[in-house]
C-alpha cells in the first residue's frame, strides 16, 4: 500500500543524487518517531537525523526542556526559539547520502508554537516574533522536503506511552496537552485545514505495536532504501 502511494507520487530514487531525498517523520509526542527512524540506521545510503532533544536538555549546562515545562511563562518562547534554530541546523546540514530522514522539522515546531499561542503559554508578541522568524526562514533558507510520514495516533495511546517511558521533564504533561498537540498535527497533516503542506504526506497508524510498525517500515525500506552490506 505504501509503495503504491510512493509510486503515485512519482518518488523516483534515481532523481535524488544531486540533493538528498528528504523525509520528515512527524507525529505527536510519544507517537514512535524515534523507533521508526532508528530502523533506517542500517542503510548506508541514508542519513538519519534524530531530533536534537539532548541539545535542548543541555544548553551550556541548562536543561531548557525542563524549564519550558516547569515555567512556560518564562521559558516557552526561549525554548521554541532554540528548537527552531536546532531544527534549521538539521535541515541545512550537508549529508553524504542520497537519502536523508529527519525526526520532526521546523514545520512541525510550528504546531507547538500554535498550541502555546492558543493556550496563552506564549504572549502574543512572543508568538509574533517566532512566526516572523519562521516566515523569514521558509522564504529565505533552502528547506527542501520531499515527503512527510505522519505517524497518526490517538492521544490516549501516546499518553500511556509517555507515562511508561517516564521522561522526567514530561511528568507534568497532561492528556489534555497531548489532545491539543494531536489536534493541531491532525488539522495540519490529516484534515489539511491549518498550515500549508511543504511536501506530500503519507499517514501511518502510529497506534500500532512496534512490531506492526516495523512491518510498515520494512515495506518503505524495501522499495526505496538500499540495505548496507
Ligand atoms: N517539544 C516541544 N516543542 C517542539 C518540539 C518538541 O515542546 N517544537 C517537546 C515535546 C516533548 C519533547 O519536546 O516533551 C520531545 O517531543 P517529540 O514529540 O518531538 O519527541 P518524542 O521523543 O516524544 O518522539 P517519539 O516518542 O515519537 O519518538
Amino acid at each position: 500500500h505504501i509503495l503504491k502511494l510512493f509510486a503515485r507520487m512519482s518518488i523516483i530514487p534515481s532523481a535524488v543524487y544531486k540533493r538528498p531525498f528528504t523525509v520528515c517523520i512527524e507525529g505527536n509526542i510519544g507517537s514512535g518517531k524515534t523507533t521508526f527512524i532508528n530502523e533506517f540506521k542500517q542503510y548506508n545510503d541514508t542519513t538519519v537525523l534524530q531530533e536534537p532533544v539532548e541539545l535542548w536538555r543541555n544548553v551550556s549546562g541548562t536543561n531548557l526542556l525542563e524549564l519550558m515545562y516547569k515555567d512556560p511563562g518564562q521559558y516557552a518562547c526561549l525554548f521554541q526559539s532554540y528548537v527552531q534554530l536546532t531544527m534549521l541546523q538539521l535541515h541545512t546540514i550537508e549529508t553524504p547520502t542520497p537519502y536523508k530522514i529527519m525526526e520532526r522539522s521546523v514545520f512541525s515546531a510550528r504546531c507547538f508554537i500554535e498550541n502555546m499561542k492558543r493556550t496563552k503559554m506564549l504572549r502574543p508578541v512572543e508568538s509574533v516574533v517566532l512566526e516572523e522568524w519562521y516566515n523569514w526562514c521558509i522564504t529565505n533558507v533552502k528547506l527542501k522536503t520531499d515527503l512527510i510520514i505522519y505517524l497518526r495516533t490517538t492521544p490516549e495511546v501516546v499518553y500511556k506511552r509517555m507515562r511508561e517511558r517516564a521522561r522526567e521533564e514530561e511528568c507534568s504533561v497532561s492528556l489534555e496537552y497531548l489532545q491539543q498537540v494531536h489536534q493541531i498535527h491532525d488539522d495540519w497533516l490529516y484534515h489539511r485545514t491549518l498550515f500549508s503542506l511543504p511536501a506530500p504526506v503519507i499517514t501511518l497508524n502510529g497506534d500500532k505495536s512496534i512490531e506492526e510498525m516495523f512491518a510498515e517500515v520494512r515495506k518503505c525500506k524495501e522499495g526505496f532504501f538500499t540495505k548496507a552490506d
